[in-house]
């Protein structure tokens, strides 16, 4: 520890991210050096991209100091480690954040205005990130993040996609995915580490053998196909802190044993191939969002990681305890980010009996106090179910596993409910017809906690899709922890002015609030200050500025940011109803025109019915999707219609932002007046993006779903615009569509009408989306919200009012910005340091670490 001290003060030869700091000279000095001998290029021809470059890697090879020191302590220390198991990690860009916690911002600003560069520039070369696709790979982004900054010790286990998520274009109205290879210009941030490499076998078969040892029988599996797991570390810098964790992603390589049956046969070319085949494993993320397709490489993907990850893990372990097995569980936590990984408790298992000796019983004992799942959905398309044949084939000594692990589970069962011979049927592992694995019973059976991810998700998933296994294994296994949000990302990074703004109210210059996020709360005490309000509400007026000027180079329209900003991105799926959101639109624009053919004038509009908007969309659409591209393009279709016609002033303006990700969320969610988080009662488990918006000071239209429930109770229901059927009646109204046919509402027949007369072009292109609310059985209940939904806008427009970006007018100031501020002062709660303290305590059992 002595050794580490020393190290962490800078008294070895490199330099560490303190004298970088504290040092501006330095980074200028490394700046260089990384540009004329890294990158091979004079100072001369360095452009913004190789700036970028060089300022990421001055800055991470000071922070690798902080990284090994963190492991070295973490090794001595020997405290029990985290383990976060996630398919995704949706991080974005890694060098502002590192910036920020690092604290090392303004030197590394004025370090390269003095050599010439614009920081915000520089900042814009990085690319995405992009290792996920939605809400389930940003929060394990935002969990890392805090996993650091609480001082934990925890590491996230994830692939090293070569492609992310795909790049979506907006092509004549219509969503064109285009590859995303983020890796082109190679990624300072990641630091490989070619000599961390484990096997992997597929295929193969299973025989059984003595063990020399005690004598008796014991299974062996012989793989049939090796390929290498190769470790890319990212540093995970925490803010405040030198608690610098790892996020080991995965990348498959093929392995030096070549195939010589093949080319001792001749045939060079198909060896080489079958060994290119390797890389295939990690080369693309799926671009499903709460949508499983069930395709083999997927479910490849899944054990390579896992496989890789437990071995990891294990020999982490075994370096000090050796085979103290029993220790496990209070030196390991692995929390499984929804089924995906839910292979790790047979894996580990595996390893245990298979490999170590271990028996059964205390084997399983083992497995289930390390493992923990977190579920995400009750969505029945997003449940995972693998066929059995194709476990078997793949994985044959995982799928005898598995049937063990559900014999001794049923035989439990029935020992607890001898009468219930159809429970049996329900909670078995392998569901019958067709023959299919069902991942998320496997992961409950496995894990001593399964959490939902809100309050109301929570109760959902016990007295619906988890209601056999509350009877079995009683409901204190199932508990809650209500997602988060990192404020370094969402407030710090996203909203420069508006958290400068709060660190003065608050006295905080050190901006310490972003790890106590409770103290937002002091900023009540300003409630009724009017040069406060002002300030507030011109720091929004800048952020809607920033927004439209992203908007005008994206999509060419001009919106006027005195106009309400009214905005939906998210993925793109049926139950998030952005088809109810553009509906509402095309009913505005009807009415509007309607009122101009009864001659009313634009100026008497707005002063009688409407006030000036923008609706601003964004969010991709899975590519088999074909409703939600349907969405996509009624939205641009009715953009293109609404944004041409000059007669309507600029009291309405519909755009799609192409592309949305992770940095542009940082330009969009600040710039908000008002979000929609309008899913179906019941269907979105959580949402993450309203604690996004709320944060930056938006307020909210949503639904009784997910985490808004929770948002309202902590800033008060009389700040959020509620509406809609509650989760208790969506079954009853699913059953009434069936027995009685679809009641559409008058409003929502005038905008079908329009569409169908091709008012937004041919009719046909839209004809599956109104059939399918119309004519089948409207699953996701538009036709029963729309017309609450048009009442809940109205009231939105009464309370913002003719605000014209004026920050004198005292209406606006006293009924929406005075909501903004209250709001935001009650967003602590949301967190993800709060998330990750709650796991720690309820289901990790860890503490964080003495720095
Ligand atoms: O996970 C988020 C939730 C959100 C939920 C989302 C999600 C995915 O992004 C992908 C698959 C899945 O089953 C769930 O839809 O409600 O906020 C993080 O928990």
């Amino acid at each position: 520890l002595d050794l580490l001290e020393k190290k962490s003060h800078g008294t070895n030869h490199e330099p560490n991210i303190h004298d970088i700091v504290e040092n501006p000279q330095k980074f200028e000095e490394l700046f260089v050096r990384h540009v004329e001998t890294g990158l091979g290029r004079s100072m001369y021809n360095c452009d913004n991209l190789a700036a970028y470059q060089a300022a990421s890697k001055t800055i991470r090879d000071a922070l690798v100091l902080d990284w090994a020191n963190t492991q070295q302590r973490q090794t001595i220390q020997d405290g029990k480690r985290v383990y976060y198991l996630s398919l995704e990690f949706l991080m974005g860009r890694a060098m502002d954040n590192a910036l920020i916690n690092l604290k090392c911002e303004t030197n590394t600003r004025n370090s390269l205005r003095d050599l010439g560069f614009n920081l915000e520039d520089v900042l814009d070369q990085e690319p995405d990130a992009a290792l996920g696709n939605g809400g389930l790979g940003r929060l394990a982004a935002c969990f890392v993040d805090s996993l650091s900054s609480k001082n934990y010790s925890g590491w996230g286990y994830g692939l090293s996609y070569q492609y992310g998520i795909f790049k979506q274009k907006i092509v004549d109205s219509y969503q064109i995915e285009t590859p995303d290879y983020w890796l082109k210009y190679s990624n300072p941030w990641i630091v490989e580490r070619h000599e961390i490499q484990i096997p992997v076998d597929f295929y193969g078969y299973v025989y059984e053998e003595i063990d020399p040892n005690t004598g008796k029988t014991k299974k062996n599996w012989s793989g049939g196909e090796r390929v290498l797991a190769v470790a890319a570390d990212f540093p995970i810098p925490g803010f405040n802190t030198n608690n610098t964790n790892n996020l080991r992603l995965w990348n498959a390589k093929p392995t030096n044993e070549f195939d010589f049956t093949k080319f001792n046969a001749g045939d060079y070319q198909q060896s080489v191939a079958s060994q290119q085949r390797a890389e295939s494993i990690t080369s693309v993320l799926y671009p499903n969002d709460n949508f499983e397709e069930g395709k083999e490489l997927r479910l490849k993907q899944q054990y390579f990681w896992v496989a890789a990850s437990i071995h990891d893990i294990i020999r982490r372990f075994k370096k000090t305890h050796k085979a103290a097995w029993h220790k496990l569980p209070d030196q390991i936590a692995i929390q499984l980010n929804d089924t995906h990984p839910t292979l790790a408790i047979v894996e580990l298992q595996r390893v245990l009996i298979d490999l170590e000796g271990v028996e059964w019983d205390d084997a399983w004992d083992i497995v289930v106090k390390v493992c923990a799942y977190t579920n995400h959905t009750v969505m029945l398309e997003a449940l995972e179910k693998w066929p059995v044949d194709l476990v078997g084939r793949l994985l044959p000594r995982h799928l005898e596993i598995i049937y063990d692990i559900n014999y001794f589970f049923l035989q439990k069962v029935q020992k607890l409910y001898p009468e219930d011979r159809d429970l049996l049927r329900r909670v078995s592992i392998i569901e019958e017809d067709p023959k299919s694995v069902r991942m998320a019973y496997l992961a409950i059976i496995g894990s001593h906690k399964v959490n939902g991810v809100a309050e109301l998700h929570s109760e959902l998933i016990k007295t619906t899709i988890f209601k056999d296994f509350v009877k079995v294994f009683g409901k204190d296994k199932f508990t809650n922890v209500t997602n988060g949000i990192t404020p370094r990302r969402w407030l710090r990074q996203a909203n420069p002015a508006l958290s400068a703004l709060i660190a003065k109210k608050l006295e905080d210059p050190n901006y310490n609030y972003l790890t106590n996020l409770g103290r937002l709360k002091e900023l009540e005490k300003f409630i009724d200050d009017k040069e406060f309000l002002k300030e507030w509400d011109a720091v929004k007026f800048e952020n809607k500025k920033r927004l439209a000027a992203l908007i005008k180079s994206e999509t060419n329209v001009d919106v006027d940011p005195t106009v309400l900003f009214d905005i939906q991105v998210k993925r793109i799926h049926e139950y998030k109803r952005q088809q109810m959101n553009i509906f509402a639109v095309i009913y505005r624009y009807l009415h509007i025109k309607e009122l101009q053919r009864q001659g009313v004038s634009i100026e008497e509009i707005k002063e009688k019915y409407y006030i000036s908007k923008a609706s601003i969309f964004g969010g991709k659409a899975a590519p088999g999707y074909y409703m939600a591209k349907t969405i996509i393009h009624l939205i641009c279709k009715v953009g293109e219609v609404i944004n041409n016609d000059d007669t309507i002033d600029n009291l309405l303006k519909v755009v799609f932002i192409p592309d949305y990700n992770v940095s542009k969320a940082e330009i969009i969610c600040p710039g908000s007046d008002l979000s929609n988080h309008i899913s179906t009662a019941g269907t979105e488990a959580s949402g993450t993006s309203n604690m996004k918006f709320a944060l930056n000071g938006g307020l909210i239209i949503g639904t009784v779903d997910g985490a808004n429930v929770e948002i309202a109770r902590e800033i008060g229901e009389e700040n959020i615009f509620l509406f809609g059927n509650l989760a208790e009646n969506v079954e009853e109204l699913r059953h009434k569509h069936f027995v009685e046919g679809v009641h559409v509402p008058k409003t929502l027949q005038k905008v079908f009408a329009a569409i169908e007369e091709g008012q937004f072009g041919n009719p046909d292109d839209f004809k599956a989306l109104v059939d399918g609310i119309r004519d089948h059985g409207d699953y996701y209940l538009v036709s029963d919200d729309f017309d609450l939904f048009l009442d809940a806008h109205k009231k939105v427009e009464k309370t913002f009012g003719h605000h014209g970006g004026d920050s004198d007018d005292p209406a606006h100031l006293q009924r929406w910005v005075r909501k903004s501020v209250w709001s935001v002062a009650n967003m602590g709660f949301f967190s993800s340091d709060r998330c990750i303290d709650e796991y720690a305590e309820d289901i990790w059992n860890v503490e964080p670490s003495n720095i």
